[in-house]
């Protein structure tokens, strides 16, 4: 053994392994986009996802908790270049917080727990995205939006009208998340398509401009009458089930009829541009209900509502993504 053997090897610089990556790789990091920690800081990111896997409240089939890491495993298949938008949406930067552990105690604490978290990021000037879970996540997340934006209203895409006052012994479940959001501010409830007589007396005594589906009226026309029942500030909250089971099987209460891939984007797209959304959440996956196409379908949905939400850039700079759609 030689003298150079034995001395010691050129000091490295080592990298920081609470925000860079380790040497070697690719690693799987289990943020959206697979997206590697130096790339995705929360100071530098547009957009917030919050994993919510809480699903208490279901009544149906439960495993909405297993949502928000089947969306995040899947979306780290999704292009990041969107073909539709012609812009990379990653650009405006995606940090991935980590998942929420879900307080137990009562489904009123998760609400308070989701407020909190909300809270942080929009007071931060970045944009949620929460990733459900069951439909309940939305309440605490509408709460802690409208103190910032006191003139928001709430694009609500779902099957059925989540507006009983109560169910199952509690106000604050799946069933209930749209009829605790009418007490605080406008919803626009889109792709309805069952409802019980409760639900069907409530929006008429209060004159909900409910929008059922299948559309009365050319696609074009269901629209321009959602978009002008939405306020400038919008909070838009995906339940899957709005989508036809033929291409989301996997929610807790999948309902024939619904509203196919086009119809969901399209009016999302319409809604980015003539609106701003401040914040969106994806809810009711229920990952071990249907193919894993399901999953996917899901996170290629968050990511175009990413899309969507930067192309209200204008009015909205905080997501702004250079170049843009021709
Ligand atoms: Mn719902």
């Amino acid at each position: 053994m030689s003298v150079s053997d034995c001395s010691p090897p050129p000091a490295r610089e080592m990298p920081d392994p609470g925000t860079q990556a380790p040497p070697g790789g690719p690693f799987q990091w289990n943020t959206f986009l697979n997206t590697p920690p130096d790339e995705a800081r929360f100071e530098t990111a547009s957009f917030v996802v919050l994993p919510v896997p809480f699903d208490g409240t279901t009544s149906y089939k439960s495993g909405a908790r297993h949502g928000p890491s089947a969306i995040i495993a899947a979306s780290s298949h999704l292009e990041d270049y969107d073909v539709e938008l012609n812009i990379d949406i990653s650009e405006a930067g995606i940090h991935t917080a980590p998942e929420l552990v879900p307080d137990l105690s009562s489904p009123e604490a998760v609400v308070r727990q989701v407020e909190r978290l909300v809270d942080w990021v929009a007071t931060s000037d970045k944009t949620p995205a929460l990733l459900g879970g069951d439909h309940m996540v939305t309440i605490g997340a509408v709460w802690a939006m409208l103190q910032q934006f006191p003139k928001i209203s709430v694009l609500y895409l779902d099957a059925h009208g989540d507006l009983r006052d109560e169910y199952m012994g509690t106000r604050w479940g799946h069933a209930s998340t749209a009829r605790r959001l009418v007490e605080r501010c406008r919803v626009v409830p889109v792709g309805v398509r069952s409802l019980c007589q409760e639900e069907q007396s409530f929006i008429a005594q209060n004159e909900l401009p409910v929008h059922y589906w299948p559309p009365s009226v050319p696609f074009d026309q269901y629209v321009k009458s959602v978009i002008n029942a939405l306020a400038q500030d919008v909070y838009v909250s995906v339940d899957l089930d709005v989508l036809d089971p033929s291409i989301m099987s996997a929610v807790g209460a999948p309902e024939p009829g619904g509203m196919q891939w086009e119809h969901v984007t399209g009016l999302l797209r319409r809604v980015g541009e003539q609106r701003r959304i401040v914040a969106f959440d994806l809810v009711e996956l229920s990952p071990n209900e249907g193919p894993e196409a399901c999953a996917y379908t899901a996170a290629k949905l968050a990511y175009k509502l990413m899309g969507y939400a930067s192309s209200s850039s204008q009015s909205q700079p905080r997501a702004k993504i250079s170049g843009g759609p021709q």
